[in-house]
Order: C-alpha cells, then structure tokens, then sequence
C-alpha cells in the first residue's frame, strides 16, 4: 500500500466517522499485538504443539486441566506487564467522542479497559477472571503465576478460566448488546481480526446487511474484507491515531 493510496482511505474513513453518531468497534487480537501480545494465528496458533483450538475447549480442560492452565498461566504472565497501545487509547478516547460508541471485544486480556474504555462488551469473557466449577463463583484474580496449578477455589472444586471456549455459548446478555449496538450503527470498525470466529465475526455482517458502512483497520484482509467499504492497511497503532488526527481536522 502507498503512502498516498493509505492517505486516501484515512481521509475515506474520516470522512464517514465525521458524519456518524452511532460507532460500534469491533477487536480482536490484532489490536493488542503493538502491545506484544502474540495474536492467535500469527503465532502458529500452537501450545506445547497443540493448535489453540484443541487446547481452548471444555473437552481439553476436562481431559488435562493441568495442560490447559500451564497455557493459561503462561498467558496471564505475559499479559501482566502488557500495556495499552496507541490503538487502544484512540478507542477509549472515541466514547466521548460519539452520541453512542460501543466497544465489542474478542480479546480476553483487560487492554482496552486499562486505556480507559468502559462498559466493554468481552464476548469471549476475561483471562483475569477465574470461575468454580463447583460452586460457580466467579471473580477476578490478576494471580500470575499461580503459586500452584491447577488452582482452586476455596470451597475445593477446581477453577477454571472465565473464558468462552470453542464449543461453548458466548454469554447471551453481552453477544445480544453487540449485535443490537451492530444493527443500529451507522460505522462498525472492525479492528485487528482475521473473522473467522463465530458467532462474534457475524457483528460484521449484521451491521453491513442493516446498512452500517464497515472500515476495517488489519495489515492483511481479513475474512470478511469484503464487506469493508474502507481498508486501513496497516498497523492499528499507527491507523487509528492518524484516523484520529484527520477526524480531529474536520471538527476544529
Ligand atoms: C460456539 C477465548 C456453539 C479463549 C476464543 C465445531 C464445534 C463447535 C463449534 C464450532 C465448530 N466449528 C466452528 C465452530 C464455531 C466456533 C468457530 O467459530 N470456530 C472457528 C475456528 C471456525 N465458534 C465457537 O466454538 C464459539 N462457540 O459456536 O458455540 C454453541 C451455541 C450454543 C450452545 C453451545 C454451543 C466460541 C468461540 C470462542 C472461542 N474462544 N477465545 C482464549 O482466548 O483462550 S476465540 C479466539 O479467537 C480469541 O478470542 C481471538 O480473539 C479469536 C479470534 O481470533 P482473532 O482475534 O481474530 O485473532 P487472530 O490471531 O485470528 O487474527 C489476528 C488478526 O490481527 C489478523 O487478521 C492479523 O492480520 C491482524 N493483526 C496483526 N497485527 C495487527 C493486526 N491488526 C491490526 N494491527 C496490528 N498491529
Ligand atoms: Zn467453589
């Protein structure tokens, strides 16, 4: 992509967020790779040699809850000292921007909201959280590493990640919010993700079949880059804040 032809696609997208009142952004793992969290399929997708889609499922976690923590520990380690990006910031600065600006999330590390988003839509729930499989308590846990593995709850029964695992149902409430926010916008953002995970890379369709523009913001076309009116090519780090900046233009 040139430098000119990206320029052109900014001032498009500006263009388009300058006249919308109601934006949904729509992340996946891409959006915190500038952070130096490793995306699923850019990192070979594999764990101890295990494709990530083997090893995220309620079939693995009962077969080798040991295994499927080791994975997990070590994600929660990594993610710890992580910082939000510039991509994250722009986001959290757009809820103010818009009369309604709706953040849906793939992403299950707490990036956006440490940049300051809230009310954020984790459609495939939170590393930081951990659940019994007993009692069914949830909370919050930043434990890293856990002094022992697996952990357990205080009641004995074994925790688990609160995260949505292939083959598991997404929580109802929050896939109902983001598809109703994807329906009523005008701009749908889709930023940093390959949208081959579903139901949530159907926010995507819902929003371009109700007639909401669709700008997507990857380095590479995602699989549903087709119904983007706009590509950004590039980096979000380095797209959202010159998004940010030509939007920031139109309104001076
Ligand atoms: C469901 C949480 C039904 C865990 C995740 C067979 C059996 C069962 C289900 C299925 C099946 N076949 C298909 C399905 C459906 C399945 C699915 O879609 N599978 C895919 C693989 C085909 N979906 C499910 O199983 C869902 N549940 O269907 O349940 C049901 C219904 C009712 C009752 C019971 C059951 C659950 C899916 C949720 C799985 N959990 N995560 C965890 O994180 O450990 S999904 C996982 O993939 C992450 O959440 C991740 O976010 C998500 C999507 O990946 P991406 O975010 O897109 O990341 P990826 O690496 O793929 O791409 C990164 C992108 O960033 C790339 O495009 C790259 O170019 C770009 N990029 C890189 N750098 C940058 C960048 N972009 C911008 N800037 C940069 N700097
Ligand atoms: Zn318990």
């Amino acid at each position: 992509m040139t430098a000119m032809a990206d320029q052109d696609s900014i001032t498009r997208a500006a263009d388009l967020l300058a006249r919308a009142s109601r934006v949904v952004a729509f992340t996946g793992a891409g959006v915190s790779a500038e952070s130096g969290v490793p995306t699923f399929r850019g990192a070979g997708g594999l764990w101890e040699g295990h494709p990530v889609e083997q090893v995220a499922t309620p079939e693995a976690f009962a077969a080798d809850p040991l295994m499927v923590w080791r994975f997990y520990d070590q994600r929660r380690v990594n993610l710890a000292p992580r910082r939000p990006n510039p991509a994250h910031q722009v986001l959290a600065g757009w809820q103010e921007r818009f009369a309604s600006f709706v953040l849906a999330t793939q992403n299950v590390d707490s990036l956006h909201e440490d940049a300051g988003s809230r009310e954020v839509l984790h459609l495939h729930g939170s590393i930081w959280r951990v659940r019994c499989c007993r009692c069914q308590e949830e909370r919050e846990d930043r434990t890293a590493p856990f002094p022992a593995l697996p952990p357990r709850c205080p009641c004995g029964g074994l925790l688990r990640p609160a995260v949505v695992w292939f083959g598991e149902a997404l929580p109802m409430d929050v896939l109902e919010t983001a598809m109703v926010a994807a329906e009523r916008c005008e701009v749908l953002l889709v930023v940093g993700t390959s949208a081959v995970v579903y139901p949530a890379a159907g926010l995507v369709e819902v929003a371009a079949g109700a007639g909401a523009a669709v700008i997507e913001v990857n380095p590479q076309a995602s699989a549903l880059a087709w119904l983007a009116n706009v590509a950004l090519r590039g980096p979000a780090g380095e797209m959202l804040p010159r998004l940010q900046e030509a939007l920031a233009a139109r309104t001076s």
